[in-house]
């Protein structure tokens, strides 16, 4: 092996100890590094600290995305990068995003103590930001640094108690004054932990990412008539709360029906009912709605129908449904010559692989704007569950993926 295992596990477990916390129903060890918490910002000081001690050119661009740049012979040729996230959900665990990032820094680590000076210039990094679940868009610093997100938009976002991403951003000390556009880089390979049970169920060692399917986001304000729940009729009351719960049915049986692609996925996972007591009917519900589909067409149908659905609900039950489109991208293809090179190393190991499109969005779909890209999917255990403590992988199978990525990266950096 090209890497050192141990050493990436190490700095795995080091990593997920910050922001760690303890499940106190289910005793289970998470993480909670929510985008610019403290506990974020502890995370990101300390791989920056490591991105120094690798020898790396360390920098902070205007949205808070941190770049770790590694010369290469020919330095001013287009670098070859890689990175993910280490921003994690409030309930995650210790893989998702960290393997791309920890995975990148053990490539470079690799590389130095093999004394190996690549042609290009090596870049990675990790992008602010990408669970989106605080500022109501996801991917948000490698959606700006490739163009999607103006940098004003993304600085103006609030969350949920008003704060703004700019300010949040300035209070732990990474709004960095480095440009935040990225010129075209040669090419992104990011690895990833899978986040589903294909791989596992395959019996397969790694993946080949084809692509990311298209995912859609919306913030619904939900109103209708606060009463007591015990004196108001039941043909006086305008509940914002039944208006939700029959939009939730609806869309879990349009995602169901088969009507908009056998792929279709629809989530309600956020619910925030006010004044939320026992025995008030709620004056406002606010919730979000969560739309995944690998087929544009199909995705563009179910937007359709969600929009006829809430007018319909807001006949009936003589509520209002506000609706923010919070989140918004199509199905990203990958680079076929970037899958091939990854699939080729595999082969090479003696690696048992498949090619898969992505359920979850990731940083790379927005890298995929600016430069040829593709993704190394490493398996999860228990069907690979995901934002959630349980999320895990083996030593082995992360190694293997870090190892193919190092693979990868070296021979891309060897081109032309
Ligand atoms: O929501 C997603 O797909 C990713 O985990 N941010
Ligand atoms: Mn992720
Ligand atoms: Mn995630």
């Amino acid at each position: 092996m090209c890497i050192d295992a141990d050493r990436l596990w190490d700095t795995l477990l080091k990593l997920a100890r910050i922001g760690a916390y303890v499940d106190a129903r289910t005793g289970l060890s998470g993480v909670n590094r929510l985008a610019l918490t403290d506990a974020d910002a502890d995370g990101r000081r300390q791989v920056m600290a490591w991105f120094g001690e690798a020898g790396l050119e360390v920098r902070v661009d205007r949205v808070g995305n941190v770049i770790g740049r590694r010369a290469g012979r020919f330095d001013h040729l287009a670098p070859v990068m890689s990175g993910s996230h280490i921003d994690s959900v409030p309930t995650g665990g210790a893989f998702d995003g960290a393997l791309g990032v920890i995975g990148a820094l053990e490539v470079v680590r690799s590389l130095n103590d093999a004394g190996v000076v690549t042609r290009r210039p090596i870049e990675i990094a990790f992008f602010t930001d990408e669970e989106g679940c605080r500022f109501g868009t996801d991917m948000l610093g490698s959606a700006v640094a490739c163009g999607r997100l103006p940098l004003d938009v993304a600085l103006d976002l609030t969350d949920k108690h008003g704060l703004r991403m700019g300010d949040e951003l300035a209070r732990i000390g990474f709004q960095g004054e480095a440009e935040e556009r990225l010129t075209p880089r040669h090419a992104y390979v990011e690895v990833h932990i899978e986040q589903g049970p294909v791989l596992a169920a395959a019996e397969m060692d790694l993946g080949v990412v084809s692509g990311v399917q298209g995912i859609s986001w919306w913030e619904l304000t939900v109103r209708g008539r606060s009463a007591h729940a015990g004196t108001t009729p039941m043909s006086l009351r305008r509940d914002p709360g039944v208006a939700v719960a029959r939009l939730h049915l609806a869309l879990d049986a349009m995602a169901r029906s088969g009507r908009f692609g056998p792929e279709m996925r629809a989530t309600m996972g956020r619910y925030d009912a006010h004044p939320g007591l026992v025995n008030v009917v709620p004056s406002r519900v606010i919730c979000t709605v969560d739309l995944r589909n690998p087929d544009d067409d199909q995705m563009a149908r179910a937007e359709a129908a969600f929009a006829e659905e809430v007018a319909t609900i807001e006949r009936d039950l003589q509520v209002t449904i506000e609706r923010e489109q919070t989140a918004r991208t199509d199905r990203v293809p990958f680079a076929p010559v970037v899958q091939a090179i990854i699939a080729r190393h595999m082969d090479a190991l003696g690696l048992r692989h498949a090619t898969l499109l992505s359920g979850a969005g990731h940083d790379a779909q927005e890298l995929a704007a600016v430069c040829p890209t593709a993704m190394i999917f490493v398996p999860g255990l228990h069907e690979g569950i995901s934002h959630n403590p349980r999320e895990m992988s083996t030593p082995a199978a992360c190694a293997r993926g870090v190892e193919v990525l190092y693979r990868t990266l070296v021979e891309l950096a060897e081109e032309g």
